[in-house]
């Protein structure tokens, strides 16, 4: 199909995320509460989560009707007539418990994967207005700048974002990945957005980051960002990035942290 090259396909991206990143934005000022939770008590979506999928939703299928969409709040939705091999993965609102709290670090993730790789992507901190862009073999930038991940070497002065899930169980067994890596590290950060906790590792505003249990529209835009900007992003032993664990890290940090997240079994656990 016409106009599916990554930057094409990035710049309608974009596009959609910063009017996505508005509505966000002005919801939250008219205030916003829990409408549903989801898979427990503490998993919650709020009217803007399915408001601005809706609208991404409706702009990708006026503009690219052949394109099909992965969502968080409404799912897949089925390729138009031709199927144009164009997907695009969204999160209307990553980091939803800080947009609840009004803690200023949640996002618009947007990614188009092309035959099921993931060729542009675009986060932005809907508060902030922060953005970065990234597409396959361009690169990773944000305002202007390409972006370099850490330099550091040494996992023990690494600062490490993760993040925690919904489930009580499983947010104890992270617990305890964190208590058996935290005397190996410089310290820990746990920011609560995993597309911006990408983002942030991506320049260098940590230097690693892990996390187990993302979806695809948790860490597909963060994670081209991540990996154009120098990180290797993957799971345990070789496998892809995927549910079980997400490690992103400089090539000299991801061994040794791989290995100490191995130890700790930070892919296992419920
Ligand atoms: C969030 C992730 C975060 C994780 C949270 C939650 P949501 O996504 O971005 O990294 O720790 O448990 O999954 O639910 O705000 O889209």
């Amino acid at each position: 199909m016409t106009g599916s090259t990554p930057q094409e396909l990035l710049a309608i991206a974009i596009d959609v995320a910063r009017e996505a990143a508005d509505t966000a934005y002005r919801m939250r000022a008219a205030g916003v509460e829990v409408a549903a939770t989801k898979s427990t008590i503490t998993d919650v979506v709020t009217a803007a989560d399915r408001a601005v999928e809706r609208q991404v939703l409706d702009t990708l299928a006026t503009i690219r009707p052949d394109d099909s969409v992965l969502g968080e709040e409404y799912g897949e939705g089925a390729p138009g007539a031709t199927g144009s091999g164009v997907r695009w993965i969204v999160d209307p609102i990553d980091g939803t418990v800080n947009y609840l709290y009004g803690l200023a670090h949640s996002a618009v993730s947007l990614a188009a994967e092309v035959d099921g790789v993931v060729v542009a992507g675009v986060v932005r901190n809907l508060f902030t207005g922060e953005e970065w862009t990234a597409t396959l073999g361009g690169g990773a930038w944000r305002a202007g700048q390409r972006l370099r991940c850490s330099t550091e070497t040494d996992l023990g002065q690494a600062l490490v974002a993760t993040g925690f899930g919904y489930d009580a169980a499983r947010r104890s067994h992270q617990a305890r990945v964190v208590a058996g890596l935290i005397s190996h590290v410089r310290d820990i950060r746990r920011l609560g957005a995993a597309a911006l906790d990408l983002c942030l590792a991506a320049e260098g505003r940590v230097d690693a980051y892990f996390e187990k249990g993302l979806a695809a529209w948790d860490q597909a835009a963060g994670g081209l960002v991540a990996s154009e900007a120098g990180l290797r992003v993957a799971g345990l032993r070789g496998l892809p990035a995927g549910p079980d664990l997400v490690i992103a890290a400089p090539e000299a940090l991801f061994g040794p942290l791989h290995d100490r997240l191995d130890d700790l079994d930070a892919a296992g656990g419920p």
